[in-house]
């Protein structure tokens, strides 16, 4: 049994045996810069992907900021037309390669992965941390492309647009992703290794917390999905730079190629966002409902089906492009079939709270906030994925809106819960549970009021992408405006409040939820070496209500 066992976590939190000043942990081991950017300590790493992605996540609101800004007006209050073009693909550019893709996988999934599993480390220490610089290295591409002046091609960078016909700095942009693309797929190699060769004795497949599960499932999209479109922005940087003529029909190209090749990977990649985000509500509604989850097969294998059957629906974005009538009817339908699993998920979150003494923390309300969201972006998804909707609304505001349903809406708020549920273990303090309450009610509004209006909008026609529009939409853009303004309020607060608690908060115990799984068997914060022995996994997952005198390990 390790040291730590819940028995004695409990005992903990009546009265602490150490400070976490005193105790040794992965924190207080080494504070020098060096100590940091050299270090080799998963968790460490992971504070190292917060920090930075928390920096790209303030670009890329700025961003969003002035182009909210700027449709308050008809005639676009702030931006010139280019101005707005680039501001949307610096947003959107930064928003998916350098802030969701690596949210809660490389912060959270690198965090916990080890700790769940009962290891020491990732199988590829070294490798983990090469991960971030490459990661680092393409942020900085995507910062000189934007002080260079900026790419206005948007975030799917099209041919023979991108390839062709934009000014600016695309090919730093395009090289940008394609070296994050890297630090991907590393990252996703790393995770298949160490789940599959580092679990502890006991801890068989079926006992895996799903939170690694949909991190298995997510690293099978990284390494499967991230070279497609690693090469295919090479191509576009050597038709650009050389005149390559792959997506160029005068040289005998194609360039709906590039919408095939962009979209195998990118249907693919919004299954990288949100998968990771059904593994963190996974975890956060048995905790809350005090309750074994519903349905543990069916979770574990629904993110496998998403992962697989989420390569066989690109085409759903190409029923404009001219592509063949049959293939349309077969993407349709193959669409419709992707969404089974995540309805799957959903049903079996809100079977496992049926009758459950359910504790509205924070973390918790975050996670409700997914749910509700995450069925309406899914569900408008449908509408899209039926032809005979998708031709009219295409490329309008109603897209936008779906995609933000899922992707904001969706991921941020789950990587929010994620925040405050594993805070208290990151950093072994507690933070004001009041505030995080306010902070998850004002996100769940705020994303409403900015994005609901964008359904309307889109379906009365106004297309995505132009930074001016007729007078009769002005009411639902400054509605959408003004909720952008709640909803940044909602983030900022946790910058907030989670810094004060560093210093201010009271110390965590550690296990502060009374949650099961391996991570809460440890220290908060956990020491450098995770696991004083080697822990032997005797209980199933999700052993609710958790019995005070034994232990998960
Ligand atoms: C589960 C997570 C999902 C995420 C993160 C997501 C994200 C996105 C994004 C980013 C776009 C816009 C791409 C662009 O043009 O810039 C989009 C469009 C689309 N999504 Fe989703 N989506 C998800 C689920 C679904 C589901 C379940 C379906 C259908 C069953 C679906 C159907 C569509 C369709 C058909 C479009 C294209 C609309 C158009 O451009 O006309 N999505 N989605
Ligand atoms: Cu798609």
């Amino acid at each position: 049994m390790s040291r730590a066992g819940l028995h004695d976590a409990s005992r903990e939190e009546a009265a602490p045996l150490h400070t976490p000043a005193e105790a040794q942990s992965y924190l207080n081991d080494g504070n020098s810069l060096r100590s940091w950017l050299l270090t080799t300590d998963h968790k460490r790493i992971a504070i190292l992907y917060l920090i930075s992605i928390t920096g790209f996540f303030a670009i890329a609101a700025t961003a969003a900021a002035m182009m909210r800004l700027n449709l308050l007006t008809p005639q676009g209050a702030l931006l010139t037309a280019e101005g707005y073009n680039r501001a949307f693909t610096m947003h959107g550019v930064i928003m998916v390669w350098f802030f969701l893709i690596p949210s809660i996988p490389n912060v959270f999934g690198n965090f916990l992965i080890p700790l769940m599993i009962g290891a020491r480390d990732m199988a590829f220490p070294r490798l983990n941390l090469a991960s971030w610089y490459i990661f680092m290295g393409g942020g900085l591409f995507t910062l000189a492309a934007l002080i260079f002046g900026g790419v206005d091609t948007g975030w799917t960078f099209y041919t023979p647009l991108s390839s062709t016909y934009a000014n600016g700095n695309v090919v730093l942009a395009l090289s940008a992703v394609f070296i994050a693309g890297w630090s991907s797929i590393l990252t996703g190699i790393n995770f298949i290794v160490t789940i599959h060769k580092l679990r502890a004795p006991g801890m068989t497949w079926g006992r895996l917390p799903l939170f690694v599960w949909t991190h298995y499932a997510t690293a099978l999209i990284l390494v499967l999905a991230t070279p497609v479109l690693t090469v295919t922005l090479l191509l576009v940087v050597a038709e650009r730079l050389f005149g390559l003529g792959i997506f160029n029909p005068a040289l005998g190209g194609d360039p709906l190629l590039f919408q095939h090749l962009f979209w195998f990977y990118s249907h693919p990649a919004v299954y990288i966002m949100v998968l990771p985000a059904m593994g963190v509500v996974s975890e956060l509604v048995p905790a809350a409902a005090h309750k074994k989850l519903f349905g543990y097969w069916f979770v574990a294998y629904s993110s496998l089906a998403i992962a697989l059957v989420g390569f066989l629906v690109w085409g759903h974005h190409m029923f404009v492009s001219g592509q063949s009538m049959y293939a349309s009817t077969v993407f349709s339908f193959l669409s419709l079939v992707v969404a089974v699993p995540s309805a799957i998920k959903v049903y079996n979150w809100t079977a496992t709270l049926y009758k459950g003494s359910i504790a509205l923390n924070a973390a918790f309300l975050f996670a409700m906030g997914f749910i509700g969201l995450f069925v309406m972006g899914g569900l408008t998804g449908l509408m899209l994925a039926l032809l005979a909707i998708d031709v009219h609304v295409h490329d309008t505001y109603f897209v936008v809106a779906h995609f933000h349903y899922i992707m904001v809406g969706g991921a941020v708020t789950a990587y929010l819960g994620a925040m405050h549920f594993w805070w208290p273990k990151m950093f072994g303090r507690m933070y004001n549970e009041v505030w995080g309450r306010i902070s998850a009610v004002l996100v769940f509004i705020g994303f409403n009021v900015t994005f609901f209006p964008q359904f309307l909008l889109g379906y009365m026609g106004m297309p995505r992408r132009y930074h001016e529009y007729p007078p009769e939409f002005q009411t639902l853009h400054v509605l959408s405006t003004g909720g952008a303004g709640l909803l940044g309020l909602g983030y900022a607060l946790p910058l907030i409040y989670l810094l004060y608690s560093l210093r201010h908060g009271e110390p965590a115990s550690a296990n502060p939820w009374k949650a099961t799984g391996l991570e809460w068997t440890v220290p908060s914060p956990p020491p450098t070496h995770n696991f004083e022995d080697t822990p032997i996994v005797v209980r199933e997952p999700y052993d609710y209500p958790l019995s005070h005198d034994s232990s998960i390990a």
